[in-house]
């Protein structure tokens, strides 16, 4: 259709702008509307109008198609125009340009793989500065690798108990939150958590948080606001796809899109008004980030970085990115090179690729995206950046030739790529972690992670994903001076599970190491056994569970609970298989069948305190007061 146009301008020889007069007659349109709809027409992207009605039918329609395109050019970086010609950018050359890359090193790092006295100092280093930290969740991702027909926010991390991640998150900030509150004995102080979803999932998480009263944060203070939606682009050319004959197709432009937000709808300052100094990012699905905030915030405090990245030993070629020091045109920078690019990009330094040094891993730590960010060099970058960070594209091609898209694909951003746009000298790191205490995400579907494990790789199932959180709760307990059991591997439709007693200890019970070290004195939990503890004064006192034996401790804040010299050994909870059939039932939850086992609850013993008191549980099991003495 501008072809069309244009050369009709040259056969009346009175060259004049391209309009939208052949579809909509001038008088309905604003100004904007008749400016966007013209930039559109000069920049190639005539197609969009090319299957419209002639004026006067379905004008609606078509305005509202213009506003879509004015709202988008005020809220993409550069404006619509700008995204487009990024797009064609992109699409023209998608090789990583190396070339000019003169140096490939480790980052800096911070080994915090090993438990002890340095590791338990940073700890408590980054409890005392937590007052200054705030969240942000990034929770715009829909879950299409796990096949879960929900949020992953709400999915039950763990079936023993069935905490949920929003749970999690909600519980652990509350729980930093109470224990500042309390020392400082200041009722009043709040901590910030910011959350950004998407289009896709931002009504039921909204509704799932109000349903369950912020899982006791104060709503003034939790901010959840959308990510944009960019335009998908339907070929090389960096055509704009429709969804239908009126609308733009609109897709989730990456986790990156949460700094501009943070700049724009003036979160960023917020913070900093309130006299906070870090930020602390979190991902959606890896329940273990509650053992690694403190301490990543201490080493960071520590260390004066002023972007850290949360890093584990890296299983090469494992779906997370691999943290680098690159030095490039004389300056070095910290970056996270992508999983999906690393062994391209290493194989273009002349080295072999994504592969293990001496140790087993990649010599390159993986990041987890837990970030921790110094809110005032961040300001600086959003204030020089506008938000905007550096942009990829990854299109699926449906011909051999490149040429055509096998579905509309969008420019992409990564939250973690932000530290490229920071000065070249700027103090940024990574802390490193254990594995099994640090990384347990769920990402895959049960087919996916079957397949994984039959390729002998992480799978990032719901499977690994709860045995990994029990894992670092006993090593938790086992830190503490309790035994905890580890037990085999068994697989659950080809997913590995690995076996230990299930554990489940609230942030608030837990919050750090040393705490559960004046909880928690002596005795054992069998490899079967099952002990859930939520409440923040319970004393564990050489209680034994062997077998099943399940024991289930609920205390409301003001209750106080020593628990003396318990042994049980019965029945109790029991992990079995989904039956095929039963992974086909509508009627099983789908947070089971993407795991492919239940939990049969029988048999459960369950102490419940919702009042304040001074309780005593002896060896006998019964519930008594306690004396004041053993207190002390
Ligand atoms: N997310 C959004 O909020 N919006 C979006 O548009 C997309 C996602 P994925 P992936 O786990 O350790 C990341 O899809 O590909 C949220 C890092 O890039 O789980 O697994 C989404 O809800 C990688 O370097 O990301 O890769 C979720 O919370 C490595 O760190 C988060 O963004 C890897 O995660 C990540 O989305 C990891």
């Amino acid at each position: 259709m501008l072809i069309r146009l244009i050369n009709t301008n040259l056969m009346n020889d009175t060259p004049t702008t391209p309009t939208l007069a052949p579809w909509l007659a001038p008088g309905v349109l604003t100004p904007e509307q008749a400016t966007i709809g013209t930039r559109m027409l000069e920049v190639d992207q005539g197609a969009l109008f090319e299957s419209w009605e002639p004026p006067g039918v379905c004008d609606e329609d078509k305005l509202a198609f213009l506003d879509q395109l004015v709202e988008l050019d005020h809220t993409l970086p550069g404006g619509l125009i700008g995204y487009i010609d990024r797009g064609r950018v992109l699409l023209d050359d998608q090789s990583q340009d190396s070339s000019e890359v003169t140096g490939l090193e480790k980052p800096t790092i911070v080994d915090l793989t090993k438990i002890n006295d340095r590791y338990l100092k940073l700890e408590s280093l980054g409890l005392e500065n937590a007052d200054k930290a705030a969240f942000v969740l990034v929770a715009g991702g829909v879950g299409e690798r796990l096949g879960y027909d929900g949020i992953k926010m709400q999915i039950p991390f763990e079936i023993t108990s069935g905490t949920t991640y929003m749970q999690l998150y909600c519980e652990t900030i509350l729980a930093i939150q109470q224990r500042i509150s309390s020392t400082r004995n200041d009722h009043t102080f709040r901590i910030p958590f910011l959350i950004m979803t998407s289009d896709g999932t931002h009504e039921r998480l909204a509704s799932y948080l109000q349903e369950h009263a912020y899982f006791g944060l104060d709503p003034k203070h939790v901010h959840v606001f959308e990510q944009n939606l960019v335009p998908a682009l339907k070929d090389r050319d960096a055509h704009l796809a429709t969804d239908g004959r009126y609308k733009l197709l609109l897709k989730p432009g990456g986790h990156g899109d949460v700094h501009l937000q943070l700049h724009r709808r003036g979160y960023a300052r917020m913070l900093k008004e309130m006299g906070k100094t870090h930020i602390v990012f979190l991902q959606d699905t890896n329940a273990q980030v509650v053992n690694l905030i403190l301490p990543a915030l201490g080493a960071s405090c520590r260390a004066e970085f002023a972007f850290n990245f949360v890093c584990v030993p890296r299983v090469p070629g494992e779906p997370i990115g691999g943290v680098v020091n690159l030095t490039s045109g004389g300056s070095m920078k910290t970056l996270n090179i992508e999983y999906n690019q690393l062994d391209a990009f290493l194989k273009s330094q002349g080295l072999t690729g994504d592969e293990p040094d001496d140790t087993g891993f990649s010599p390159y730590p993986g990041n987890i995206n837990l970030l921790v960010v110094r809110l005032e060099e961040y300001i600086q970058v959003l204030e020089r950046t506008g938000g905007a960070v550096a942009e990829f594209i990854n299109p699926k091609y449906a011909d051999e030739a490149s040429r055509s898209f096998a579905s509309p694909t969008r420019i992409e951003t990564l939250m973690q790529d932000l530290a490229g746009s920071y000065p070249s000298g700027t103090k940024i790191g990574a802390t490193l972690f254990d594995r099994d205490w640090a990384l347990a995400a769920m990402k895959n579907s049960l087919a996916t992670a079957a397949a994984k494990a039959r390729a002998g790789e992480p799978t990032y199932s719901a499977a690994a994903a709860e045995a990994g959180f029990y894992r670092s709760q006993r090593l938790r307990l086992t830190h503490a001076g309790m035994q905890a059991d580890e037990g085999g591997v068994t697989p659950y439709h080809g997913v590995p599970f690995r076996k230990g007693a299930h554990v489940v200890l609230s942030p608030a019970y837990a919050l750090t190491l040393s705490d559960l070290r004046d909880k928690v004195d002596g005795g054992h939990l069998g490899e079967k056994a099952s002990l859930v503890v939520k409440g923040i004064d319970v004393y564990l006192r050489d209680v034994r569970l062997a077998g099943r034996s399940t024991l289930i401790i609920n205390a409301c804040a003001g209750a106080t609970v020593y628990i003396e010299g318990l042994i049980l050994d019965r029945q109790g909870y029991m992990f079995e298989p989904l039956t095929d059939r039963k992974l086909e039932d509508a009627q099983v939850p789908a947070h089971l069948k993407i795991r492919g086992y239940r939990c049969v609850m029988d048999n459960r013993v369950e102490y419940n305190f919702d009042q304040p008191g001074d309780f005593h549980i002896g060896p006998d099991g019964v519930v008594g007061h306690t004396e004041t003495d053993r207190k002390t």
